[in-house]
């Protein structure tokens, strides 16, 4: 059987990599639609050979589409209802319905359960959410984890193509020795912006409640609500990194009970979907070059924590625009597929 897949959000960093994806892994589509805003609109793209103009989304797009893949941004909100009143089953990537209650909020190798539950729309992590779950989970299974801290090491991608150029020009002027412009991170929407070539910014989308970042309580908030599990203490620092693509973890684990590296080990290279990366004599550990286009989420750097009773620290790599974006959301559909549920 084959469905009719819109892609919305088709120009952007996510929407090009759904593109990639359903090329690559054959996804049976019959119809196709790349729409965008109407500043993409007319653009031409080519899938599988067959060129494909741009439209326009509009709440009419979604006559007739059984499938829509959304990049995510604000617009989710509105068309992503429009969609499902046409039938169509929503996979979006934004965050407008992730913590709602009646949505499931689905990693399809950690909780594919909560798929069967959907109103219309699933919603996709967001990626930092989505590589740590993954390395959390293998791990939650065999003994529980009591605590959580974790520290993000962000690539520029993860604020779009304009922060990805942002970074290559700002490279480019330090070289060159003239001044360097700073429009885009650590948020475009804010009307203050910091250098990110040569540097580091603690700050990943807007500031909430408590001096965290919306960000870090993605990671706190979508984590409870996969892992059914709000009594896991969880504390993030996201920090954006002069990296093109793929984001790492640094996670510190408190278990529930004793969990030694080999066993980790063991556990995580069974999960689908982890490599694990870690022989510290031949200098083997994930790095994000590493990591960067590939689907797995990679985990080194697993050792125990003594400082603390059942401490594990681990260090995590996945490319956030594949896995922790586009990839998750493909696989989404493709489990809906194959089990019947579209
Ligand atoms: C970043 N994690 O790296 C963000 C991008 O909620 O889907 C994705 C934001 C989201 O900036």
């Amino acid at each position: 059987k084959k469905y009719n897949v819109a892609i919305l959000g088709a120009t952007g960093a996510v929407g090009r990599e759904f593109i990639k994806l359903i090329e690559e892994r054959n996804f049976p589509y019959n119809e196709l639609k790349l729409l965008a805003s109407e500043r993409s609109a007319g653009k031409e793209i080519e899938v599988a050979g067959k060129k494909y103009t741009v439209e326009e989304a509009r709440p009419d797009s979604f006559k007739e589409i059984q499938i829509a893949l959304f990049a995510g941004g604000s617009i989710s909100k509105t068309l992503a209802p429009e969609a499902v009143k046409f039938g169509a089953v929503v996979i979006d990537n934004s965050s407008a319905f992730r913590m709602d209650p009646e949505v499931p909020l689905v990693v399809p190798e950690v909780n594919p359960e909560a798929i069967k539950q959907h109103r219309g729309i699933i919603a996709n992590p967001n990626c930092s959410t989505i590589i740590m779950v993954m390395a959390l989970k293998p791990i939650y299974d065999s003994v529980k984890i009591k605590r959580v801290v974790v520290s993000t090491y962000q690539a520029v991608s993860g604020a779009g193509k304009e922060a990805i150029d942002e970074l290559t020009d700002q490279v480019e002027a330090v070289m060159e020795e003239r001044p360097v412009k700073a429009r885009v991170l650590p948020s475009a929407s804010l009307d203050k912006h910091y250098q990110i070539a040569f540097n580091l910014i603690p700050h990943i989308d807007i500031f909430v409640d408590g001096d965290y970042t919306k960000e870090e309580m993605k990671m706190v908030n979508e984590t409870h609500k996969i892992l059914n599990d709000p009594s896991i203490g969880i504390s993030a620092t996201t920090v954006r990194v002069p990296v093109y693509r793929a984001h790492s973890e640094s996670i510190n684990l408190e278990l529930d009970g004793p969990l030694s590296p080999p066993e980790a080990k063991e556990l995580l290279a069974k999960f689908p979907g982890v490599i694990v990366q870690d022989n510290p004599a031949e200098m083997i550990y994930p790095m994000p070059l590493l990591a960067s286009g590939h689907d797995e989420v990679f985990v080194g750097r697993i050792r125990e924590d003594k400082s603390v009773k059942h401490g594990l620290n681990m260090w995590v790599v996945g490319d956030q625009i594949r896995k922790g974006a586009a990839l998750n959301a493909v696989q989404i559909a493709e489990y809906m597929i194959h089990q019947n549920l579209i």
